[in-house]
């Protein structure tokens, strides 16, 4: 009998049929399957899940069998990895293979800020074109981008950020060793000296609403803030606060606090550009993710460490 697999979100096609062929798979967004699911609890061997939705303690005590949690994505916040140990149970991620397309997103919410992109769609479609003139836009040009957190993610948007003539400065945790870009000594010292403020953080106790009212008013009313790391690096109240007040230019978001019911607020807040968190989400990253899911969870029932596990 095929081992039982539990799938948080959906994958691609391609990805589901090789997890198909070799394991029964159960898939928790369909609601159909509830009660199939229920049944198969103590079965279940495997979860595959994606890095915003992880997988509660709640639903690791309920499945007594668990032996991997494989993330297709990178971000581990939503898996208790201490916990997931205690019970030996291995959990995996797809490093490396994002972080091109999530920084290719961030850079396309910058210049659609600076530049007016979405707002420009909505003008022309509006039929206002021949009646009224459209605002200029701002160069990336001689800009300044801070980057928070200089991980991978960071660096490659820190590259394409220097592509367009900017500056790039940056705070991290601990000094980036072999890094010329400028360090700052806390969030709100990099917002300060900053024209782009991108999120690209790792989300932890620690960097919790990292990006306060403080951080906020030192970017300042011609600043942009862009998101594409996790939505509760950001404090969202003062975000919204400080989007409508003009505390902020503008704010460019792949990712909030309560996906995918973000604050209806969001929908009415002056300057800002919303993507329903595809930072990673092209058809040739999302394939290779899977793979690599697949790939780990086919070590584990193989009995071998799977590949990228990160506990
Ligand atoms: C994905 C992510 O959108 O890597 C992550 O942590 O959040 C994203 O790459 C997600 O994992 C797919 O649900």
């Amino acid at each position: 009998m095929k081992p039982d697999i539990l799938l948080v979100e959906p994958l691609m096609p391609v990805i589901e049929a090789a997890l198909d062929a070799n394991y029964r798979l159960h898939r928790l967004y369909r609601a159909d399957d509830a009660r199939e699911i229920e049944a198969a609890l103590p079965r279940i061997r495997a979860v595959v899940t994606g890095g915003g939705s992880g997988l509660s303690n709640d639903w690791i005590s309920r499945l007594p069998a668990l032996g991997v949690i494989a993330i297709n994505g990178v971000g581990t916040d939503k898996v208790d990895l201490k916990f997931a140990r205690s019970r030996n149970i291995d959990v995996t991620t797809t490093p490396g293979i994002l972080t091109e397309d999530v920084a290719d997103i961030g850079v396309a919410l910058m210049l659609a800020l600076l530049r007016r992109v979405t707002e420009g769609d909505r003008f022309v479609r509006a039929g206002r074109w021949p009646q009224t003139g459209f605002p200029l836009g701002r160069s990336p040009r001689g800009k300044r981008v801070g980057i928070l957190g200089l991980g991978q993610i960071g660096k490659a948007f820190g590259r394409r950020a220097e592509a367009f003539g900017m500056q790039v400065g940056y705070w991290n945790r601990s000094l980036v060793p072999d890094c010329a870009w400028k360090s700052f000594g806390s969030a709100a010292a990099l917002a300060a000296e900053s024209d782009v403020l991108v999120a690209c953080i790792a989300a932890t106790a620690a960097t919790q609403n990292i990006v306060d009212a403080e951080v906020l008013r030192a970017l300042g009313s011609d600043g942009i803030l862009v998101n594409i790391s996790r939505g509760n690096v950001v404090d969202e109240t003062a975000l919204l606060e400080a989007l409508n007040d003009g505390v902020i230019g503008g704010a460019g978001l792949d990712v909030f606090v309560d996906e995918p019911n973000i604050r209806p607020a969001f929908c009415n807040a002056p300057n800002t550009v919303l993507m329903p968190h595809q930072g990673s989400a092209t058809y040739e990253t999302r394939l290779a993710m899977g793979e690599l899911v697949v790939a780990n969870v086919g070590a584990y029932f193989a009995g071998s460490t799977p590949p990228t596990t990160v506990n």
